[in-house]
This record gives C-alpha cells, sequence and structure tokens, in this order.
C-alpha cells in the first residue's frame, strides 16, 4: 500500500552534514520526497511532538538537543513507507541499531540518533498535520 511517513532529520545530522547522503538513501530505495522544511523547534511544538516522554529522565536532555539546531522535516510516500523507513532508520539507541541502518552507520548515542520516523499510521497522520498543516 502507498503510503505517506513523516521523517525529521535532527540537529546532530544536520551539524554533521548527513542531509545529502541520508535523502540519498530514501531516493536510491525508491521513496519519493513530497514536502520538506527546515525548521528551528520550540517548546510548544516539541511538547506535543514528544508529549509522550514529559516525565522522564531522558526528557529535558531530548528537548533541549532538539532546540539545539533546526531539523529537515519531510514527508516521504512510497509503498509501505511507515514500516519500510523505520527499518532503514534502524533502533532508536544507535548502538544496538544494525549495520547498514541509518542509525547504525551514523550514530551512536541518544538524544542525538540522526534522524526520526514514524512509527504507525496514526503517528504519521498526526506528525505530518503538526508539521506540514499548512
Ligand atoms: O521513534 P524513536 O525515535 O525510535 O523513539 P521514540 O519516539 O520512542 O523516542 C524519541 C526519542 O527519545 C528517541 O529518538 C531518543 C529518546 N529516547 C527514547 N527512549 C529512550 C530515549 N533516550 C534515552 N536516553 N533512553 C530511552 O530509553
Amino acid at each position: 500500500m502507498i503510503e505517506r511517513t513523516f521523517v525529521a532529520l535532527k540537529p546532530d545530522a544536520i551539524k554533521r552534514k548527513l542531509m545529502g547522503k541520508i535523502i540519498q538513501r530514501f531516493e536510491d530505495k525508491g521513496f519519493n520526497i513530497v514536502e520538506m522544511k527546515m525548521i528551528l523547534l520550540d517548546d510548544i511544538i516539541l511538547e506535543q511532538y514528544y508529549g509522550e516522554h514529559k516525565g522522564k529522565d531522558f526528557y529535558d536532555n531530548l528537548v533541549s538537543f532538539m532546540k539545539s539546531g533546526s531539523i529537515l522535516a519531510m514527508v516521504i510516500e512510497g509503498e509501505d513507507a511507515i514500516k519500510n523507513v523505520r527499518t532503514m532508520v534502524g533502533a532508536t539507541k544507535p548502538w544496538e541499531a544494525e549495520m547498514g541502518t541509518i542509525r547504525g552507520d551514523y550514530g551512536l548515542s541518544t538524544p542525538n540518533n540522526i534522524i526520526h520516523a514514524s512509527d504507525s499510521l496514526e503517528s504519521a497522520k498526526r506528525e505530518i498535520n503538526l508539521f506540514f498543516k499548512n
């Protein structure tokens, strides 16, 4: 089924100049990038984006990292995009992510784990709406 998923390249990926390489992986795989913009996040949008983690021990560190520079927000479209993009992204903790995945190849720690991708149809809709509602 053709789906749309939300992907964000996090501030560490931008600072390390990995944007081109990561976008290339999605294009090489056959996905289409249908929306794209650089955004500097604030507390209001981060609370909606990461609300499920509020109160957890890593939350403050996660939020300050996500505000440390712009992100590249994208909507990626293609066959089973939600599941297939998550497979390409790899495990949340990059040291557990398999080599060949984006986090496995480029990351070593959290919260700077390079990239976010929606984990379900519901999250994809919510996140696309949050970042691209206009
Ligand atoms: O969808 P993911 O980014 O793979 O994971 P998520 O949406 O559950 O969590 C969002 C971010 O929060 C994740 O990229 C890194 C951070 N995080 C999640 N779980 C943990 C965590 N950070 C630490 N230190 N420990 C965790 O258990």
